[in-house]
């Protein structure tokens, strides 16, 4: 892979995410074109040599590779509407849907642009960082021809060509991550209902505890993928059991548990069902499934 620095490219949307983007293709090299709804926060930007256009479309024009990056999908559209993006590459980096990037795709096709869809998989702080990795769906062709130039924002991992496939991973990441948060809010809640600091307990207990639980997650993956959910250490009736034990002691704590009691739920649900109790969590994931894929 080549490097590219001096292929133009136009950034559509200069939130906190936008302007980390313009500024990594800025300080790569590329001769960068910005454009947002709200002008003055393109001032930074133009103070490291960015060019402002006067509007998305002419930002748009300016540029053979268009990146966008605004608050979703239908900002994209309002942004990006009165755009002429015949001949052009859509980057669109915009938190969404698989079913929003496929549409976008078949939006961009009839324009007569290409289109690539992303996940961002950090935080503006960690664009253009060896942490930050961006997810893309696309034609491979398309990605291959542009992946120079997104390398400005870290890895780029290439998903697949369907266009839905970044957001399905990015939303799949997201979801992992919202559930150790789930995790998070709770343990510190159930700690602070004993008047404890939650700072000592995150670093000394909850973060080595969860750090080293994440070893787990590809036996349970291989569980999941191999159908074989039989678990010779921690099995599914013992930990229904354990669970409730969380619920009734945040209750006596008055703690809500509206963060905690689905997953009990689901254990609960399991094996009122007939499911096995000697099978390990992993066997949950089939009850996942609300039409029967
Ligand atoms: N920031 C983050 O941590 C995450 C990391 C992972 C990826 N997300 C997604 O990135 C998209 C943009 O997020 P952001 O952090 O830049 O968000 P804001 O700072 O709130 O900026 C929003 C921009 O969207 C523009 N915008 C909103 N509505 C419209 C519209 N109707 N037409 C044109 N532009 C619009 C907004 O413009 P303005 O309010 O400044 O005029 C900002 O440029 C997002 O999908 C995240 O999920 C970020």
């Amino acid at each position: 892979m080549t490097s590219n620095e001096t292929a133009p490219v136009a950034v559509i949307g200069l939130g906190d995410m936008g302007a980390a983007l313009a500024g990594a293709l800025l300080k790569a090299g590329h001769p960068t074109t910005v454009w947002n709804r709200t002008p003055h926060k393109a001032d930074p930007l133009v103070e490291q040599g960015a060019t402002r256009a006067a509007s998305a479309a002419a930002a748009v024009a300016a540029a053979p590779l268009v990146v966008a990056c605004v608050l979703d999908d239908a900002a994209l559209r309002q942004a990006l509407g009165g755009a002429d993006l015949d001949g052009r590459t859509l980057v669109n980096l915009t938190n969404g849907t698989p079913a929003h990037a496929r549409v976008a795709a078949a939006w961009a096709a009839e324009q007569g642009a290409d289109y690539l869809d992303g996940g961002i998989m950090a935080v503006p702080a960690m664009i253009g960082g060896a942490d930050c990795r961006v997810i893309y769906s696309g034609p491979r062709a398309v990605f291959d021809e542009h992946a120079p130039t997104l390398g400005a924002f870290g890895e780029a991992r290439y998903a697949g060509a369907d266009p839905g496939l970044a957001a399905l991973h990015d939303l799949a990441l997201l979801s992992g991550m919202y559930g150790l948060i789930s995790g998070f809010l709770h343990a510190v809640a159930m700690v602070r209902s004993a008047g404890e600091k939650s700072g000592e307990f995150t670093t000394a207990e909850l973060v080595p505890w969860v750090s080293g639980m994440t070893a787990i997650l590809p036996t349970l993956a291989e569980q999941v993928d191999s159908g074989d959910f039989a678990t010779e250490g921690s099995n599914l009736g013992m930990q229904a059991a354990g669970y409730a034990n969380i619920l009734d002691a945040a209750r006596d704590a008055g703690l809500s548990t509206e963060l905690m009691a689905p997953l009990g739920t689901l254990m609960n649900r399991y094996l009122e069902a007939g499911g096995a109790p000697g099978n390990d969590l992993s066997a949950l994931v089939g009850m996942l499934h609300t039409t029967g894929a």
